[in-house]
């Protein structure tokens, strides 16, 4: 006799795959399901405000500890938390979405239940989560369940995407047969031998004929767990290494082949120049969308790309599928022959940056002191969250240590993500010491999560530039709409707080304030702090605006 239920099923078998913590929002259709999470002593359960925030808590938590949960009611809790597990998918994050579900007697017979739509119609949740998932399953049999909990953690763990799966509420206590050993769910197929090969043995032809070749990382390296591997290659060729901004700090920025972010015009200093220059661009997990390309003005492509993906690799007439981006990368390291023509060639294009004066304590601040001030705070034991808007490109300006994490949600792009999701990773990782650089706009979104990381006590540094309205849309298309309402985003902490919480909120409309405001950061241990950086409205960098002036054209081209 079995002494597991369908909910302590699953909670055992995401301890068994290293999960730590679940986020959570109660309802009706869930709470017997929380009950057996619950008895698992290993898995904590870890409260959110809603569940967009729970959502994108649970794809923070994936990011820093590589799979994240979030568990919901049916339909009211579950469509909001769709669009972090929409993020998600986009991100490349295995992020499980639980949803607690209707009793199986009602599923046939008409009755109507409360958070539906009013009609009889009790299919619609999974149909929707089907499209912004890579699995979805309702459980409503105690005995299939614990084959549809593997397949679903074993696909979400294969392909790095979202799953979700739907409890009936009688059936989260249902007795059910054991977990077995967790090689189950984790073991992927390897590459396929005959096809590694070949595709090792094309691909070193095509780059043993170039003269100067540059590696390219994106965005997917990491859901292809290829990082060390990468490395290797670029120490095979000896060739330059740039990097898209979707996935800075996936090659160490301190590595002497490392030449910068390659993003179009507002690529750092002769990192483009680079690129053009080579004969080759060898692109490892690199996603091209309008954003990357800057409005499809920089986008590698034609017979001297060569692309490999997570499970693919694609040049010249060449198409391979069913291989490891680690294995491919690995064992081309091993055939390749020294190329490093790039190195000489970038030492005449890069331009020193000159270091930026302090500025007056009592001088207005800027965005430019905020990042002289923010630089020296990234050490190898920090993660940088950089949010949608100006942020993401002041964000690129900070030099990363080796070690230093940099999380940024580029495809996906929704505003306010930073804050669940810096709470999440900050469980996931607690050693680490997480920055978050967030707009005003941003923040008014999922700001209410900011009073979780007080409840966990959780010492994450939030700068939150005021600089009153959506900059980054005025850059890209002005109108009266980009105007926001102001809020005492410092005094919110006080609230947050309440009468127990150690969060701290400072304002700092000076350098000197500032300054005062990050050694106050840096005392307190025991809940986060909010500094609210007060700057001029049009104190954006330049490259906000290059950018946004490339987007507005590729998004107002005509109709053909
Ligand atoms: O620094 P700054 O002013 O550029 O950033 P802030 O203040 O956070 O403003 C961000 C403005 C923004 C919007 C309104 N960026 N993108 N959007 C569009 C948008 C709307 N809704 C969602 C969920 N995501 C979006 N990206
Ligand atoms: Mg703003």
């Amino acid at each position: 006799m079995s002494a597991y239920n369908v909910g302590t099923y699953l909670a055992e078998r995401l301890v068994q795959i290293g999960v730590k913590h679940h986020f959570v929002v109660p309802g009706d259709y869930n709470l017997v399901l929380l009950d057996q999470f619950l008895k698992n002593q290993n898995l904590l359960q870890v409260g959110c405000c809603n569940e967009l925030n729970c959502g994108f808590a649970a794809e923070g938590y994936a990011r820093a500890n590589g799979l994240g949960v979030a568990v919901v009611t049916y339909s009211v809790g579950a469509l909001s938390a769709l669009n972090a597990i929409g993020g998600a998918y986009a991100e490349n994050l295995p992020v499980i979405l639980v949803s607690g579900a209707p009793n199986t007697n009602d599923y046939s017979t008409g009755h109507l239940l409360h958070h539906t739509m009013g009609t009889q119609d009790l299919t619609y949740m999974l149909e929707i989560a089907r499209k912004l998932t890579c699995t979805a399953v309702s459980i409503t049999s105690a005995e299939d369940a614990p084959e549809q909990i593997d397949h679903v953690i074993r696909t979400a763990l294969r392909e790095q995407k979202p799953a979700y799966i739907e409890i009936a509420c009688n059936i989260a206590e249902a007795p059910c047969a054991s977990p077995g050993p967790v090689s189950a769910i984790i073991n992927e197929a390897p590459s396929d031998a005959e096809t590694l090969a070949a595709a090792v043995s094309a691909a070193a032809e095509f780059l043993n004929s170039k003269q100067k070749p540059v590696l390219l990382i994106g965005s997917q390296l990491r859901a292809a767990k290829a990082e060390k591997e990468a490395i290797e290659l670029a120490e095979a060729l000896g060739c330059s290494v740039a990097v898209m901004a979707a996935a800075k700090s996936f090659f160490p920025e301190e590595h002497p082949q490392y030449v910068g972010t390659y993003w179009g015009e507002i690529s750092s200093p002769g990192t483009s120049a680079i690129v053009d220059w080579s004969d080759s661009v060898v692109c490892l997990g690199a996603v091209f969308n309008d954003y990357s390309t800057v409005g499809w003005t920089a986008m590698p492509s034609g017979p001297t790309v060569l692309n490999a993906n997570k499970d693919s690799v694609k040049f010249d007439g060449y198409h391979f599928s069913g291989i490891h981006l680690r294995d491919f990368l690995s064992c081309l390291a091993r055939k390749v022959e020294k190329r490093d023509a790039t190195m000489a060639e970038f030492a005449r294009f890069r331009s020193q940056s000159m270091p930026v004066e302090p500025a007056r304590s009592e001088a207005k601040l800027s965005r430019i002191e905020m990042l002289r001030q923010i630089g020296p705070l990234v050490t190898a034991k920090t993660t940088v969250f950089a949010e949608t808007g100006d942020s993401w490109f002041n964000g690129m300006k900070l030099q990363l240590p080796t070690g230093a994490r940099f999380e940024i949600e580029m495809q996906w792009g929704h505003i306010g993500w930073s804050i669940p999701a810096a709470f999440g990773y900050a469980l996931g990782a607690p050693e680490r010491q997480i920055i978050c650089m967030i707009g005003d706009g941003s923040f008014q979104l999922t700001a209410q999560e900011v009073a979780q990381m007080i409840r966990q006590k959780l010492p994450i540094i939030i700068f939150l530039v005021n600089n009153h309205g959506y900059t980054i849309e005025v850059e890209i298309h002005d109108g009266p709409y980009n105007n926001i309402k102001n809020w005492d985003y410092a005094g919110l902490i006080k609230v947050f707080n309440a009468e127990d919480g150690a969060g701290q909120g400072l304002l700092a409309t000076t350098a000197g304030e500032l300054a005062q405001a990050i050694e106050v950061a840096l005392e307190n241990r025991e809940g986060p702090t909010l500094i609210e950086c007060v700057i001029d409205r049009d104190d954006a960098t330049a490259d906000l605006i290059s950018w946004g002036r490339a987007v507005a054209v590729a998004n107002a081209r005509p109709h053909r």
